[in-house]
């Protein structure tokens, strides 16, 4: 009987002994001690799940974009929730709740435009997750509601694409009529980009914008838009002035069917540097394009990782930009990444 007990005392032991050690390696940091591997949560950031709410795929920029954060999330070994919102604010709600719901590590969020979506983000705060803000910022005043925001600096691209146009004209007599293709209403770029421009042609008194609207970043719209304005002022246009290259390529069509020689008729300023922009330069069409890089992926995964492993990161990341004109455009394409 004592033998018997004492056995069972041993294997009482053993087997406690072997659940203590499974209790260490199943806490999550899969067995690894350092505290790169765990998250404020205490899950292992080995493998996370990652909630990315997109704006849309209305251009060559946003389908570039997005190639670009799916492949970082995927070679990083990370497990990727995508939703593309169609540019509509309700469908990037829906997509953010879902998100909540299924408990993601982390969303990644571009939002569509700045502002209704402060409740929708105290959720995900409240349901301790953390937003990256990818591209585009919200006009919310609580900072807590995002960990940080990496974008282009939009009004810096307004500026520059003013600035090549005052150093354009610089010898030109007279008025400088310019049409400006706007972006999606209400968002962070639209308004940025249109305060950047304003900004510095406010100093040349020569310099006007005559006509203004959204074409909402697509070629299509681009190219109605453009056609209004040909229709209404076609022959006192120098300069269009368009938030993105794909607005800028619709509206060369436009031109063209007009009967005008887009690039020389009438000078065309777009943003993004896609590469549909380098065509339409090296085919003399298109006169210059500010880079608004999308290809941000593997630094926001970089950022995300940092942060569940507990690192400070800042608020503000901005991303690296150039600036391509006509003469530079041959040479250049066949480098281009987007
Ligand atoms: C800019 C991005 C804009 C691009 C457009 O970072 O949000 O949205 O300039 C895209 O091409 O539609």
């Amino acid at each position: 009987m004592k033998r018997l007990f004492k056995g069972k005392k041993i294997l009482l032991l053993m087997m406690s002994l072997v659940f203590l050690l499974s209790a260490c390696s199943s806490s999550g940091t899969g067995g690894q001690t350092d505290s790169s591997s765990s998250n404020g949560a205490g899950k292992s950031s080995d493998k996370l799940v990652i909630g990315f709410s997109q704006v849309g795929a209305e251009s060559e920029w946003r389908t570039a974009n997005t190639k670009s954060m799916q492949n970082a999330i995927k070679d990083a070994g990370h497990e990727l929730k995508f939703s593309d919102a169609q540019q509509k604010q309700e469908n990037q709600i829906k997509a953010l709740r879902s998100f909540i719901a299924q408990k993601v590590d982390a969303i990644v969020f571009s939002p569509v435009v700045e502002t209704g979506f402060e409740t929708v983000l105290q959720e995900a705060k409240d349901a301790k997750i953390p937003v990256f803000l990818a591209d585009r910022a919200v006009d919310i005043k609580d900072d807590s509601l995002w960990v940080t925001f990496l974008g282009s600096d939009f009004i810096e691209e307004g500026r520059k694409a003013a600035n090549w146009l005052v150093e354009e004209t610089a010898d030109t007599e007279g008025d400088v009529n310019i049409v400006e293709l706007q972006g999606t209403v209400g968002s962070a770029p639209a308004i940025d980009r249109k305060e950047g421009f304003e900004e510095v042609i406010k100093d040349h008194p020569n310099m006007k914008i005559i006509k203004s609207q959204t074409g909402d970043f697509t070629r299509a719209k681009g190219k109605e838009v453009m056609e209004a304005f040909l229709k209404s002022d076609g022959e006192n246009i120098d300069v269009l002035y368009s938030h993105n290259d794909d607005m800028a390529i619709g509206a060369i069509q436009a031109i063209e069917e007009y009967g005008l020689k887009p690039g020389k008729d009438i000078k065309i300023i777009g943003v993004d540097a896609v590469r549909g922009a380098f065509e339409a330069m090296a085919a003399g069409k298109m006169n210059v394009t500010v880079e608004c890089n999308p290809l941000f992926g593997p630094q926001m995964v970089d950022l995300i990782e940092a942060h569940l492993a507990g690192e400070e990161i800042p608020k503000r990341v901005a991303v690296e930009e150039s600036m391509y004109t006509m003469d530079q455009a041959e040479e250049l394409l066949p480098t281009r990444e987007y």
